[in-house]
């Protein structure tokens, strides 16, 4: 994986650049969006290619084990053959997703204890053993496996759990480095920064991370209940700290203010639910401000969703109908809301990125966060 770092805003430290992967380039900043199970719910691949311009999705190690299980992924020649996606994947390693949906677990030096939560049946992760099924599902962009602390977390936690999640790292990397890829391509681990909403932790552990010279780095612990201020201030902090020639992904973020924020302080990659959860919701992000479709105010407004989003649904359908559709629990519903959705996020990300190229980020990003928060 390559790295091209193209332009650097001159008000900000927003960025804009290439990630180069062997299933193709993704542009950068960019937003990932989120197929848990090896699907983005709601949405084919043919949307999230054509209509909503997807560049790279996320998949979760810890869902795509419990089902369809390694066997099958295997079998099937790993995710991208799988679900048909021939464009970069992400796997988060489980890190997260072994702390907020597993039942009972108990972290260890080794690894984590777990409780599946669709049937019960109990299951260890280690570092290694994450690597090896994420060599498994084939992803481009796989991640350390770390504790991501809970907000608030006493400063004695967070600095035993950042100091495990850095002796895990090097566990990662040992395994990784000592394995090749199941499918012929390259895949390429992205360490993880921690050390909950302390700043000399933070310092730490990008100190830490940026020591270990990986092709990219990523935040975590952030979005987890703290004020936005405390998170952008530990993003900050961090990517002041982070090498300027790798990609920067803060994980789990946001809201569309919040991705453009982020994006002035540094980041260049983004994953997050709230497009396709808040969508299945009956809530909408568009270029104006975010509507509840269950609102009355919709019922007779027969405008397009969003003019402005070059993206069928969003012009296709009108904001009454899908009030009716979401009223009525239509299952398409919650196709029209999810594809509109992201479509919306890979255009705001895509307009940051000729904005930081064109030198024009700053002011527009002002502009923009204060439009894209409005609730209409
Ligand atoms: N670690 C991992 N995945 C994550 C997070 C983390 O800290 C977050 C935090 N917002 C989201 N997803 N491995």
């Amino acid at each position: 994986m390559k790295f091209i770092l193209e332009n650097k805003d001159e008000k900000s430290k927003a960025r804009a650049g290439v990630v180069k992967t062997d299933h193709g380039d993704i542009q950068t900043p960019i937003f990932m969006p989120v197929g848990t199970a090896g699907s983005v719910k709601a949405v084919h691949q043919r949307e999230l290619t054509y209509d909503i311009k997807a560049q790279i999705i996320l998949g979760n190690t810890y869902h795509l084990y419990l089902r369809p299980g390694i066997d099958i992924l295997e079998k099937a020649g790993g995710l991208h053959k799988f679900n048909g996606w021939n464009k970069p994947i992400l796997t988060d390693s489980g890190g997260y997703q072994v702390f907020s949906l597993a039942g009972t677990r108990k972290i260890t030096e080794e690894g984590v204890l777990f409780k599946s939560h669709i049937d019960g049946s109990k299951h260890k992760f280690t570092p290694e053993n994450v690597m090896d099924i994420q060599r498994s599902i084939g992803a481009d962009i796989i991640m350390a496996f770390d504790e991501c602390t809970p907000y608030p977390c006493e400063f004695g936690y967070a600095r035993e759990s950042m100091e495990m999640t850095h002796r895990w790292l090097k566990r990662c990397i040992d395994r990784v480095d000592s394995t090749e890829g199941k499918y012929g391509y390259a895949q390429t681990l992205f360490p993880i920064v921690q050390g909950s909403v302390y700043k000399d932790l933070r310092k730490q552990s990008a100190e830490f991370v940026a020591s270990c010279e990986r092709d990219g780095n990523a935040i975590g612990g952030l979005s987890v209940g703290e004020p936005a201020e405390m998170m952008y201030e530990m993003t900050e902090l961090v990517t002041d700290i982070l090498p300027i020639d790798k990609p920067r992904y803060l994980m789990g973020v946001g809201t569309p203010a919040n991705i453009l924020e982020c994006i002035a302080l540094g980041v260049d990659m983004f994953d997050c639910v709230m497009p396709t959860r808040n969508a299945r919701n009956g809530m909408l992000f568009t270029s104006e401000g975010i509507m509840n479709m269950r609102n009355e105010k919709w019922k007779d407004d027969f405008s397009p969703i969003d003019p402005n989003i070059n993206s069928y649904v969003s012009n296709f359908y009108s904001k009454a109908y899908l009030r009716h559709l979401t009223i009525s629990k239509e299952i398409l519903a919650a196709q029209i809301a999810s594809i509109h959705n992201l479509s919306f996020y890979l255009w705001l990300v895509g307009e940051a990125r000729e904005k930081i190229k064109a030198g024009e980020f700053a002011a527009w990003k002002d502009m923009m966060v204060e439009k894209v928060s409005k609730r209409l």
